[in-house]
């Protein structure tokens, strides 16, 4: 008896644990380039949500460019480009590389859509 309501009690501190971790900080979002994609090309997030872009790049150098959000970075291999972004509007925003790349350049593209 004793014994089943310590497990109970253990296993609901430890799911209290997971929600508030979480709970804590930004969602990450990441997103991998190459030539001549981004993968994934699509992605989603909530509006006023805090969430950070994480982009890494498998082959080399390529662009991150999201107008309508404000959003320019390079994208640089061996490392994580961490870009923080609260969305203050709905909808589907285009991503595009525009760090030339080579003969797929021009359709190297992804939306991330922000749902109210
Ligand atoms: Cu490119």
């Amino acid at each position: 008896m004793h014994r089943r309501a310590l497990v109970a009690l253990l296993l609901g501190s430890a799911v209290g644990g997971a929600a508030r971790l979480a709970a804590d900080g930004p969602a990450e979002i990441r997103i991998s380039a190459k030539k001549f994609e981004y993968h994934p090309n699509k992605v989603a997030t909530k509006l006023g949500r805090p969430i950070v872009l994480v982009l890494t790049s498998e082959d080399r150098i390529h662009g991150f460019k999201m107008p309508d959000l404000g959003i320019r970075t390079d994208i640089v291999p061996g490392q994580e480009t961490r870009v923080p972004l609260t969305p203050d509007k709905a909808g589907s925003f285009t991503f595009f590389c525009d760090v030339f790349c080579g003969d797929g350049h021009e359709d190297m593209d992804g939306i991330l859509v922000v749902e109210a």
